[in-house]
C-alpha cells in the first residue's frame, strides 16, 4: 500500500480519506443506470440520496459513454443537466459536471458546478482547455482516445500503462500551457475507455505507477464491463451490471489503499465504507506518519512534480 501520492485539488473538499463522487446520468440510455434518473425531479432526488449516502461530490453527466452511444446535441446535454445542478447546487451539494463540451462546461459552472469532469482530457473540444482556464474551475483530464462509437477500436498500446501515463501527459502539458493551473487538475487513466478488459486490469495494478505524473488520481471502476467479463458465468454471459456493486467496492478499496485521490461509484454507501477502510488500513501500517510513501520505489510523494510514470 502506498500513503503519500498527491491528495488534494484546490477548491474541493480535503479529507483524510479518497473522496467519493457519487454518479448521476441524466440519460436515456448510460449503460447501467440508462433511464432511471432521467427526469429532473427524480434525478434532483437521486442526488440528494447520493450524498446522504456519503457522496462527496455528486457528478451530473448528460451523456452517455458507453461504448457504441451515439451524442446528444449540446443543446440536448444542457437541458438534461443545468436544472439538476441549478437545483442540487443551490441546496449545498459540491457538483461536478461531466462533459466533454465547453460550452457545457461553462453554462454549468455558471449553474454552480465546482468541478469540470472531461472524459475527453480536452481532445474532445479543442476549446475546453481555455475554458476551464478561464473558469478557474477544478478539471478531471481523463485517458481518452475517441468518441464512443469507434472508442473500442482503439485499443492498441506497445505498453498500455507507459502509453496511458504520455498521452496524459502530453495532455496535461496542454491544459497547463492553456493557463489551467496545477493545482486544479486531476487525472484519471480512463478505465473502459479503449482499453480492453486486460488492458484495465493492467492500469488499475499500476495505480502507483501513476502517481509518478505528481497529480491526484480518479478512478472509475463503478459497474464497467471488465467486470462483467471478470463475473461472467460458465456460459460467457456477463455479470449484469446492476450486479457489478460488490466487484466495484473491491476495486475500490484497492485503488484507495494505492493511493487514489477520488472513486467515481454508482453505489455511494459501500464506496464510502471502502475509502473509510482503505484510509484506516493506512493509518495503521507500519510507515505511515512517516513522510514517505511505502514501497513506491522513486520518492514522488510531493505535488506536481513533472515526469512520467513510466
Ligand atoms: N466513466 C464514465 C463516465 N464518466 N468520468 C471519469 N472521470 N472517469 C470515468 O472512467 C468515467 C467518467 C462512464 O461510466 P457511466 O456510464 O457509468 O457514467
Amino acid at each position: 500500500m502506498y500513503a503519500g501520492p498527491p491528495s488534494h485539488v484546490a477548491g474541493l473538499p480535503e479529507v483524510d480519506r479518497a473522496l467519493v463522487m457519487g454518479v448521476l446520468n441524466v440519460t436515456p440510455d448510460s449503460f447501467s443506470d440508462g433511464g432511471r434518473w432521467f427526469d429532473t425531479g427524480r434525478a434532483v432526488e437521486h442526488g440528494r440520496r447520493l450524498v446522504a449516502q456519503g457522496a462527496d461530490l455528486v457528478d451530473v453527466g448528460g451523456e452517455s459513454t458507453r461504448p457504441g452511444a451515439t451524442r446528444p446535441t449540446a443543446q440536448e446535454e444542457m437541458d438534461r443537466v443545468l436544472p439538476v445542478i441549478r437545483a442540487l447546487a443551490a441546496e449545498g451539494v459540491t457538483i461536478s459536471v461531466d462533459t466533454m463540451r465547453a460550452e457545457v462546461a461553462r453554462a454549468a459552472v455558471d449553474a454552480g458546478a465546482a468541478l469540470v469532469n472531461d472524459v475527453s482530457g480536452g481532445r474532445a473540444d479543442p476549446a475546453m482547455f481555455e475554458t476551464v482556464a478561464s473558469l478557474g474551475a477544478p478539471y478531471v483530464l481523463m485517458h481518452w482516445r475517441a468518441h464512443s462509437v469507434t472508442m473500442q477500436q482503439q485499443t492498441r498500446y506497445a505498453d498500455v500503462v507507459a502509453d496511458v501515463a504520455s498521452e496524459l501527459r502530453e495532455q496535461l502539458d496542454l491544459a497547463l500551457a492553456a493557463g489551467i493551473a496545477p493545482e486544479r487538475i486531476a487525472l484519471d487513466p480512463g478505465i473502459g475507455f479503449s482499453k480492453t478488459a486486460d488492458q484495465n486490469w493492467e492500469v488499475l495494478a499500476a495505480t502507483e505507477r501513476f502517481h509518478g505524473l505528481g497529480y491526484p488520481l480518479l478512478v472509475a471502476t463503478s459497474r464497467k464491463r471488465f467486470l462483467g467479463a471478470l463475473l461472467a458465468d460458465d456460459d460467457g454471459t456477463l455479470r449484469p451490471p446492476l450486479e457489478r456493486d460488490d466487484a466495484t467496492t473491491a476495486t475500490t478499496a484497492l485503488a484507495a489503499g494505492a493511493g487514489a485521490w477520488c472513486i467515481r461509484a454508482h453505489a455511494v454507501r459501500p464506496t464510502a465504507d471502502a475509502v473509510r477502510v482503505a484510509a484506516r488500513w493506512a493509518t495503521a501500517a507500519p510507515e505511515a506518519g512517516r513522510g514517505e510513501p511505502a514501497g513506491a520505489g522513486a520518492g514522488q510523494s510531493g505535488s506536481h512534480v513533472s515526469g512520467g510514470a513510466t
